[in-house]
């Protein structure tokens, strides 16, 4: 198994049939399925564990890509998190330590569109609502829902009829709840922005704000040493004061119900010096970049999670 390149942004086939090779060559990796998304395809991730993953007590690392469609960038992030977890180990005891789970496209009917139809795609793929079609899924989990978000079917910002009205998020949902005791750490990827942020989306700030604040910073000043083509310049802090106030956050649902452990919205950079450029397109120098340079922060904060797991666990 040699893995999947790093030159092209893979389409969801070709992941779901890498999750099940995986699965099937490495008794340390399971795939499962989390649901059907609205379209009907199944929404996969990995568990990966050096011993029974169930049965294990160890902390476990929850790493998302792909809530919004349009956010090509982040997928190569998570699937070089599985290569390093799984194929090219050069750091055992991030498996020894921790188990992960990893859902590298948490809104596979998007995704496809941004394939097949139209590139700026962000929502998923709800019908039924009317001319407009899709829900916000980072407006849709059930954190302060619909109080900084829109009721507006064809805003892209569309919170849904309900929290947790769509099957995408009922998948993050149940993870979150099943695991909820042993999670460490949440990290939810999307871009663009550089920038790691933390709860909450209305501005409230979590009891351990500080532990989320220092530990963000380390993790932006392990992926700004890596200096390709330039400092990242990272940016951290709490959601609503450094971006924006927004409801229905996926990593403020988690911040909530994991309660002293952390959660994260990365906001990956654009793929480079953009200017007037999209910052959602993604230039394929920049792939493996995006997935080396933010692993670099990944693992900071998930060895962060194993060195103080007495105050958490
Ligand atoms: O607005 C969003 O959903 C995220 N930015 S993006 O450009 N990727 O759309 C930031 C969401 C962070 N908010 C919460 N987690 N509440
Ligand atoms: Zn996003």
């Amino acid at each position: 198994q040699r893995g999947l390149s790093f030159n092209v942004i893979h389409r969801y086939a070709v992941v779901d049939k890498y999750l099940s090779d995986l699965a099937r060559q490495y008794s340390n990796v399971q795939v499962a399925s989390g649901g059907k998304s609205v379209e009907g395809r199944d929404i996969k991730y990995l568990r990966i564990s050096s011993n029974n993953f169930q049965s294990s007590n160890k902390p476990v690392v929850v790493i998302q890509s792909l809530l919004h469609a349009r956010e090509w960038v982040t997928l190569p992030v998570t699937l070089y998190a599985i290569h390093k977890l799984v194929i090219d180990v050069t750091e055992q005891d991030l498996v020894r330590d921790i188990d992960w789970v990893i859902i590298p496209i948490a809104n596979p009917d998007g995704y496809e569109f941004t394939h097949t139809r139209t590139r700026m795609w962000r929502k998923n793929r709800r019908t039924g609502m009317g001319l407009c079609i899709g829900v916000d899924l980072n407006r849709n989990f059930d954190f302060a829902w619909g109080t900084a978000s829109s009721n507006q079917a064809c805003s892209d910002t569309f919170h849904g009829p309900r929290a947790f009205s769509e099957p995408e998020t009922q998948m993050t949902r149940d993870i979150i709840n099943r695991y909820r005791s042993r999670i460490g750490l949440f990290i939810d990827v999307h871009s663009f922005g550089s920038l790691i942020l933390y709860g909450y989306g209305n501005r409230q700030l979590p009891p351990h704000s500080n532990t989320l604040q220092q530990v963000a910073v380390e993790m932006a000043k392990r992926i700004d040493a890596v200096k390709w083509p330039a400092n990242r310049n990272y940016r951290v802090g709490n959601i609503a004061q450094v971006l924006y106030q927004a409801s229905g956050g996926c990593s403020d649902f988690a911040q909530a119900r994991i309660g002293n452990k952390l959660s994260y919205t990365y906001e990956l950079p654009a793929h480079r010096n953009l200017n007037n450029m999209n910052g959602f397109l993604v230039d394929p120098a920049f792939i493996r970049q995006a997935g080396y340079e933010t692993w670099e922060g990944i693992k900071f904060a998930a060895r962060y999670v194993v060195k103080n797991r007495n105050l958490y666990f």
